[in-house]
């Protein structure tokens, strides 16, 4: 094999790998869930709960805005509601005042 169709090769089974774990990610449970959050003011407070919360383990998608977070967790490994809270609170001068999960249907 050519230097040139072994780098193609080892190209197609990292596409292959990631197109499984997108496969993977897709069939697994998930659900999506909204976080309205006093205290946030600015970037920073963003900053500071993404830092916290995005890298958790069963967080496959995380959206913070001022006053707003939405979160995908996957239903195997997601962290608890009051895990979450505390991670907000833990963030700074935060509070999770409500969550709702958000459903699909109806779109
Ligand atoms: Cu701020």
């Amino acid at each position: 094999m050519s230097q040139q169709s072994a780098h193609f090769a080892s190209f197609l089974i990292k596409t292959c790998l990631i197109t499984l774990a997108m496969v993977a990610a897709a069939n697994s449970q998930a659900k999506e869930v909204e976080y309205e959050i006093k205290g946030m003011k600015c970037g920073a407070c963003v900053d500071s709960i993404k830092e916290k919360v995005c890298g958790q383990k069963g967080v496959t998608k995380c959206n913070v805005e001022v006053g707003k977070m939405t979160l995908t967790l996957d239903d195997k490994n997601a962290p608890s509601d009051d895990k979450i809270s505390s991670l907000v609170k833990d963030a700074g001068h935060f509070k999770v005042i409500k969550s709702t999960p958000v459903t699909s249907q109806g779109h």
